[in-house]
């Protein structure tokens, strides 16, 4: 810092806080000098950035406890019906940003953090992500978290406090792979949290089941070993109101601090061992996005973290002094994926042995409190767990569940008598060595609604993964909620800009159109008005400069501002294709290669950006990497071409890094295989951003397509219904790739060359597309690259492009989160907004 003056800022505001000499100066300035002085432990001579931000933390936190504390009274008082949002992934990302939003204060603290010498925007970024999810379905958590205290909904989140979120993305300086980092977020104190240490749940595991035998059902369950469950609670500010809900995280620690008995007998290893094992429950995410691995460890955190919420649940049931019957007109229990598919056997437990509920109205009771949420239909990701497993881990449960399935084959079998097959496929144990649990037929059996989260998946769901149960159940219980995202964080915090300009462009408060997001359309009546446009146009370019700079930084490329940034971020999945996009930049690259210098300047210029994370053990997905990595550091030299084409992999893509690119982006793709992303929910914040969409026809892309029109979509590649006959078609009457398409043989060729690295290193992936080819990359180049070129056209008339950007934004309100929302809290858990108010 050298010759900077200490303190930073006005030394008079500094001076008087600090000696209490304070009554002219603002609360919120009073209040960040106090964190300082006392919560810290700080001088302000030595005060940097992330001093600040954990002192403005503190203070920002202070307002919201009042409110948390406040709304929690109030939903005591009023006893509603609650809903729950059971989550093994809620990836929130920064917190101190939205709280500031949500709380009206960003004016407020930016003043004050500015005469005490700190900017704003560089305070924030000190935050460390809370990054407690995968992908899509984490981040629809997080934001259904927003929408919901938004909405004034009495809505909790459950989930577990991992002290390792998702790993950190590094990528290897010298062959270009991905290394996995440990996420150790919680190394700082995490302000977003009120540990809660005199809320605690004893969770048993193993042990042995005793029935009663008398055919009520019933059973002791007892020994083994039990884990203590300690709350923490994460603060959830609405945006616009004082409503605060509650995300209450489940940490585990051993019951004693270790197995006394062993260390007297001098066993101290062992004491210790049970320890860590207590603790090894919630101790890091599982970072497989849409596969299983069946570890025991993965059950046991499903199970402790199940087990934990629903004795909370039923304690607070309990205080309301109601009888059991009503359980279910009190609390609807919302399941996001089979994750928390134990919750259904556990009430049944509780239900069944502990309250003494007849077998037959406990099942009423669950079937009426649950609903169940898929969020995809690759059958790899369909969770089976070995009954071996259960029987030893969880014996009571694995009981329960045999019984459940008797008498629900029972009742099959008197619908559609003597159909062993049938029964065989709806059964929730799969035959086999060993024999396995089918949680999603549990899931589909134990909810009162299972839901698919765009209208083609939800059409999946019902035809491909539960036909049996639709004709068993009827069509009514199986529906759609299209997922949606706040555009609280996904607008106006993540750009600025583009919020002020819409602000001023509607006339309206933006408090009322980011509470009613098809206010967007009044855009469309603009659309056409020159000033308008450009000041578009110039928000955009300002989002690439800001991103441009942070490339800069980070991976010391210049990226030239002018060129189209065209953006792929997400989970890398071979279903999402990032193959197919890379192997187009190839396309690209030697097309250009081949033109003469004055050809190329006609070309629009393109800079092409990947982020996201690979599976650890995801071979395919990690060599795609590594092949992105690689061509980008071929092209990015290449004097012939690097004035028209850039390609850059950012590592350790996170929701931050998110609201960094989706701003910038011109174009983003969204490329899946037809019939394989459920929704895809980036897309949507793309488009709000006024970046356009090169997509297939899939998932939440044909809803979007739907919304702007298709003449604003780039949209390519074979529809849902030709892809199983591909497939056998690439089976048994295979076509060579140099028939079908021979600019995509000769990519592949490019790449065996040995120009992006030798060795045959990339010949697995290649061969994936070569032989078999499961997600129809052969099928699909011709007309992606036909799209593309179609984009290049749109872009270079920049008026037309400019109000194909505005007609997307402006089309954009289905896709607020408010609205999925207040769909699943009609529709689903029939509960109603109940609004703090002041005493
Ligand atoms: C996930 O993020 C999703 C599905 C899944 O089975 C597991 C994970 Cl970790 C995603 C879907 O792939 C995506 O299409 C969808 O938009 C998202 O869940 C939210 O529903």
């Amino acid at each position: 810092r050298g010759k900077e003056k200490w303190p930073r800022g006005d030394e008079k505001t500094w001076k008087d806080a600090m000696r209490g000499v304070h009554s002219e100066l603002p609360e919120v300035t009073k209040s960040i000098v106090n964190h300082v002085q006392t919560s810290l432990a700080r001088a302000p001579y030595n005060l940097d950035d992330l001093g600040a931000y954990q002192a403005a933390a503190l203070s920002v936190r202070d307002n919201l406890i009042v409110n948390w504390n406040s709304t929690q009274l109030h939903y005591t008082r009023k006893a509603p019906k609650r809903a729950y949002y059971l989550s093994l992934e809620f990836l929130m990302g920064r917190t101190l940003s939205n709280a500031l939003l949500n709380l009206g204060l960003q004016p407020t603290y930016s003043t004050s953090l500015s005469n005490l010498g700190f900017a704003l925007e560089d305070v924030l970024v000190q935050e460390r992500d809370a990054a407690l999810g995968n992908g899509g379905l984490g981040r629809l958590a997080a934001c259904y978290l927003d929408s919901s205290a938004t909405q004034e909904l009495p809505l909790w989140g459950y989930g577990l406090r991992y002290k390792y979120g998702i790993f950190q993305q590094l990528i290897n300086e010298h062959d270009g792979s991905q290394l996995e980092a440990p996420d150790p977020w919680l190394e700082h104190q995490n302000p977003w949290e009120l540990p809660r240490l005199d809320v605690t749940y004893e969770i048993r595991f193993y042990g042995s089941a005793d029935r009663w035998g008398d055919g009520s059902g019933r059973a002791v369950w007892s020994g083994g070993q039990e884990v203590l469950a300690v709350a923490y609670d994460v603060m959830i500010p609405g945006y616009g109101t004082k409503n605060t809900n509650n995300l209450r995280l489940w940490e585990s620690k051993p019951k004693r601090g270790f197995d006394l008995q062993s260390f007297n007998a001098g066993d101290y290893e062992r004491a210790v061992e049970t320890s860590n094992s207590a603790a090894a429950i919630t101790s890091v995410l599982y970072p497989n996005d849409h596969t299983v691995f069946g570890k025991e460890l993965r059950l046991k955190q499903q199970y402790f973290w199940t087990a934990a919420s629903l004795a909370d649940m039923m304690r607070r049931f309990k205080n309301l002094e109601k009888p059991i019957s009503e359980f279910a007109e009190y609390n609807a229990i919302q399941l996001n994926d089979t994750h928390p598919t134990m919750a259904i056997v556990e009430l049944m437990r509780i239900l069944v042995d502990e309250e003494e509920v007849p077998w037959d109205q406990a099942w009423t009771i669950v079937t009426n409190t649950f609903f169940f949420t898929n969020h995809t239909v690759l059958p790899e990701a369909l969770e089976k767990w070995p009954v071996p497993l259960m029987t030893h881990l969880l014996p009571r449960h694995m009981q329960l569940i045999f019984d459940i399935n008797m008498l629900f084959l029972q009742s099959v079998e008197k619908q559609f008598p003597g159909d062993r097959e049938r029964l065989a496929r709806m059964s929730l144990i799969e035959e086999g060595f060993p024999q396995s649990i089918r949680m999603a037929n549990l899931a589909v059996i134990g909810s009162k609604k299972v839901n698919g989260v765009a209208e083609l998946h939800s059409d999946l769901v019902k035809r491909n993964l539960f036909p049996d149960f639709v004709e068993f159940y009827g069509q009514s219980k199986f529906a759609n909620v299209t997922n949606g995202i706040t555009p609280r964080r996904w607008l106006d915090q993540c750009n600025p800009a583009l919020s002020e300009l819409i602000t001023t462009t509607l006339n309206l408060p933006r408090e009322v159109w980011l509470k009613d997001l098809f206010k967007l359309e009044g855009l469309l009546k603009h659309v056409d008005d020159a000033k308008f446009q450009q000041r578009w146009a110039a928000v955009k370019r300002q989002n690439k400069e800001r991103l441009s700079n942070f490339v800069e930084k980070t991976l010391g490329i210049t990226v030239d501002a002018d060129a189209m940034f065209d953006v792929q971020v997400k989970r890398l999945h071979e279903y999402k294709r990032q193959t197919l996009n890379i192997l187009g930049v190839i396309h690209r690259y030697t097309t250009l290669k081949s033109m003469t210098p004055a050809e190329r300047k006609k070309v629009v210029k393109k800079a092409v950006f990947f982020a996201g994370k690979a599976a650890p053990g995801y071979y395919i997905a990690k060599l795609t990497i590594r092949l992105i990595v690689n061509v980008a550091r071929v092209i990015n030299e290449d004097p012939d071409t690097k004035d028209y084409l850039t390609l850059f992999f950012l590592p350790d893509y996170s929701v931050s890094l998110a609201e960094l690119l989706i701003p910038a982006s011109d174009i983003s793709q969204h490329i899946s295989t037809a019939g394989t992303e459920a929704s895809g929910t980036s897309n949507m914040k793309f488009c709000l951003n006024g970046g356009l969409l090169v997509g297939t026809v899939d998932g939440a892309n044909i809803e979007i397509a739907e919304e702007v029109g298709e003449d604003n979509v780039f949209f390519f590649g074979h529809l849902t219904p030709d892809v199983e006959p591909l497939r056998y078609q690439h089976t048994y009457h295979p076509i060579p790739v140099e028939e079908k398409s021979p600019a995509l043989a000769a990519v592949l060729n490019t790449v065996s060359s040995g120009i992006f690295g030798a060795d045959g290193i990339y010949e697995p992936l290649l061969n994936t597309v070569r032989q078999g080819d499961f997600y129809i990359l052969t099928d699909d180049f011709d007309s992606y690259i036909k799209a593309l070129e179609m984009v290049d056209e749109a872009y270079a008339d920049r008026t037309e492009w400019i109000k194909k950007s505005i007609r997307t934004s402006a089309k954009m309100g289905k896709f607020s989160s408010d609205r999925a929302i207040q769909d699943y809290a009609q529709e689903y858990w029939n509960i109603e907004s109940t609004k703090l108010v002041e005493e």
